[in-house]
């Protein structure tokens, strides 16, 4: 069976106490046997003490958002090759909460997406649609337009992807896709990598939006969800520990 991966996004939140506590539990719990793929995307600031928190851990080191740019005049961006530098192995683009509060393209967050590639970052591609838009029946649609830019823009590099499934009505509302309505989108996008790579197999496709300790078994059991993408629960060590628990 394909690894799942369980990657936690902080958002705006923490402090160094705070970091180093929620660290140091999650390391503590994590199973000596774990399977499960694991990292956490953490503010900018944070990066370097994560880093250095989670050395000699398997847990990966997450960033929330790269420039598309290589460096120069862009005041307050963060590179690529900085993050780089951090030991950053994933790369969160195109989150509904930077397309909706900062203005975040298909475009943008496709050259994003290549930018982390070119560095040897994986990006985390997330796509999804509000609640307007399922409403009126553009789940699809609206999904596979923002995965298109991307593949468009990588190419062959398609394989190399992670690809998140949010949909924004579920983010930070309690709301959770029913498993069954997370997998049927999921299955949108396998298809649609499929037809651009014949290693689109590989890319992990987790699924986020209030993903939870008491969802998380039934979500991950679905054909095509290959992990998760967590907001709140991954800032408390036991609510986090039983999700990658769920994803064995
Ligand atoms: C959420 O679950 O709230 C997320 O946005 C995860 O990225």
């Amino acid at each position: 069976m394909k690894q799942k991966l369980i990657v936690g996004n902080w958002k705006m939140n923490g402090s160094l106490a705070a970091n180093a506590a929620l660290l140091q539990a999650i390391k503590q719990g994590l199973p000596a046997d774990n399977k499960a793929g694991a990292a956490v995307a953490a503010p900018a600031l944070y990066l370097a003490q994560v880093q250095a928190e989670l050395a000699g851990s398997a847990i990966g080191v997450g960033a929330q958002d790269v420039s598309q740019h290589e460096q120069g005049a862009f005041t307050g961006e963060i590179s690529a090759t900085m993050l780089k530098e951090f030991g950053v192995r994933y790369a969160l683009v195109g989150h509904s909460e930077r397309r909706q509060y900062h203005g975040e393209t298909d475009v943008i967050v496709a050259a994003k997406a290549q930018a982390a590639l070119s560095k040897g970052i994986t990006p985390i591609v997330c796509v999804g649609e509000t609640l307007a838009e399922r409403e009126t029946g553009q789940t699809e649609t609206v999904v596979k337009r923002q995965l298109a830019a991307v593949i468009h823009q990588v190419g062959q590099c398609v394989s190399e992807l992670v690809v998140a499934y949010e949909p924004v009505w579920a983010i930070g509302t309690g709301k959770t896709a029913s498993p069954e309505q997370a997998q049927q989108v999921h299955a949108v996008l396998r298809a649609q990598l499929a037809a651009a790579s014949d290693k689109a197999a590989r890319v992990p496709l987790l699924y986020g939006g209030s993903m939870n300790a008491a969802n998380a078994e039934q979500l991950l059991a679905q054909a095509d969800i290959d992990g998760g993408l967590i907001g709140g629960a991954a800032l408390k060590a036991p609510d986090f520990l039983a999700i990658i628990a769920a994803a064995q």
